[in-house]
């Protein structure tokens, strides 16, 4: 099968998470992230962090898939307390950079381009017990000396960084920050705002950091991106998905690209009556510090309407609602089917930026999936990724900049929501929440599906 739009020295790759599946929780001296700590909370009802698909230990097995499947890219993410396992400590853990260079080391023979994700949702914990975690501004240098290591010791190997994965989720759901749910609602956007600010400035240094080192390094976060659709052609229902989208997902854009928070953004948490810590310089930091790629993060479309008789002095949460589109196919957990709207977000990533080269470091389909006979016959998941691929080639060839595709997931693992019985992957893994089995690996119909595709494409 051959798309439009797509170029032979395309990355095509897949996706997966440190935390999600890697397993090894404790091991050669790792320390506890918030990821753990949070899924420990849910240890009695779905399957924690503890193990998940056993990454740590079945690293070269899975590379050898991906050299079967062709891959040309493999987005992972290196787990920060693996590295400063408690993350305020003077020096790295050596083994754990050991566990990362083996990895890298094995991608790279096996000509695989690596695609390294710095923070995936996993904050050291020692540094939410120490300080507040990314609410207090401690937390940038901490963060800042992290990513001066990673490129000290993988810098002349990875010529694509992510910085941190989906900035705008861990505010939303700031309990991933570590922020007590028990307080009133605004104190916790209050913290999750100012974390969110702290990430920015964190990241400007990074980025400076990292392209002044590394001219020829491309560098950026990795961005939610829900493209947000009106339920109507109401103008009122249009404004407020465009306040949202811009809210949510372009205010992250555009700090990283443009080194400006946007108006829009600010009066959004004046409306909230938050009032971010700044200092002096941090206008600048912002300026001197930019990103020179986009990882996007795209699942699916939201569809949203104004609430009747809310005021716009009411926070943009409050102003709308989402509701679902009975015409489209949702997930049993509620994510819907619209290829479309890849393309048409993509398309408006190229207007607001330009040719800004895009990775898609995540896009992918859940089901709750059983071995048949060794078999996985997930011909959703195939329709997927076919209709997301044919509407990423029609926006590269209506000029946007795509240069990877990295389906979530390369392989089940363990969700970020809800345990290990919502799948992603293109290789099954044969356990579940509760029962470790053998933790063999089987190929679903999407494996050879994806397989054929990087073969005629390329
Ligand atoms: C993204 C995260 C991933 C991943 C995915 C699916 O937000 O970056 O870590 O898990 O969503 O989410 P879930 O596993 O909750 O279905």
């Amino acid at each position: 099968m051959k798309y439009i739009g797509i170029p032979k020295n395309f990355l095509w790759g897949a996706s997966t998470s440190a935390f999600q599946v890697e397993g090894g929780y404790k091991e050669n001296g790792k320390g506890l992230s918030i990821a753990d700590i949070r899924s420990f909370r849910n240890s009695e009802t779905r399957l924690d962090t503890k193990e998940t698909v056993d990454g740590y230990h079945l690293w070269k097995k899975d590379i050898s898939l991906m050299k079967d499947l062709g891959m040309k890219s493999y987005r992972f993410s290196i787990s920060w307390p693996r590295v400063f396992p408690n993350g305020d400590e003077e020096k790295p853990n050596k083994e754990g950079l050991q566990y990362y260079h083996n990895l890298i080391n094995e991608l790279k023979r096996n000509n695989i381009e690596p695609i390294v994700t710095m923070y995936h949702f996993d904050q050291p914990y020692g540094l939410i017990k120490k300080y507040g975690g990314w609410v207090s501004r401690e937390s940038i240098n901490d963060f800042v000396k992290y990513a001066k290591c990673l490129f000290d010791e993988f810098g002349n190997d990875i010529k694509y960084w992510l910085t941190i994965n989906e900035q705008a989720v861990l505010v939303v759901a700031n309990d991933m920050l570590g922020i007590s749910q028990d307080l009133p609602i605004k104190e916790k956007f209050q913290k999750a705002f100012q974390a969110n600010y702290n990430m920015w400035l964190a990241q400007a240094i990074v980025y400076k950091i990292c392209r002044e080192r590394f001219p020829d390094t491309k560098i950026g976060p990795a961005i939610s991106y829900i493209t947000t659709l009106p339920a109507s052609k109401k103008s009122i229902d249009m404004m407020e998905a465009k306040n949202f989208e811009d809210f949510y997902s372009f205010s992250q854009m555009d700090v990283a690209i443009h080194g400006e928070i946007p108006k829009q953004f600010t009066n959004e948490l004046d409306k909230l009556g938050i009032d971010i810590k700044t200092e002096l310089n941090d206008k600048e930091i912002l300026q001197k510090g930019r990103a020179n790629i986009l990882g996007v993060n795209w699942y699916c479309t939201t569809i949203v309407e104004a609430v009747k008789d809310s005021k716009q002095s009411d926070f943009i949460f409050k102003r709308m609602k989402r509701v679902q589109d009975k015409n489209l196919l949702y997930t049993e957990w509620g994510w819907n089917f619209d290829p479309v709207g890849f393309r048409y977000g993509l398309r408006q990533v190229m207007d607001h930026y330009g040719n800004i080269p895009i990775i898609v470091s995540e896009c992918g389909w859940s089901e709750k999936e059983k071995l048949e006979n060794g078999k996985v016959h997930d011909l959703q998941r195939i329709k997927y990724l076919n209709d997301h691929i044919e509407q990423m080639g029609l926006a590269m060839n209506d000029g946007v900049n795509v240069i990877s595709f990295n389906p979530w997931s390369f392989i089940d693992i363990l969700s970020a929501g809800d345990g290990m019985e919502k799948r992603y992957g293109l290789v099954f893994v044969d356990r579940n929440n509760f029962e470790k089995k053998q933790l063999k690996r089987y190929k679903k119909d999407s494996f050879f599906f994806y397989k054929n595709v990087i073969k005629d494409n390329n």
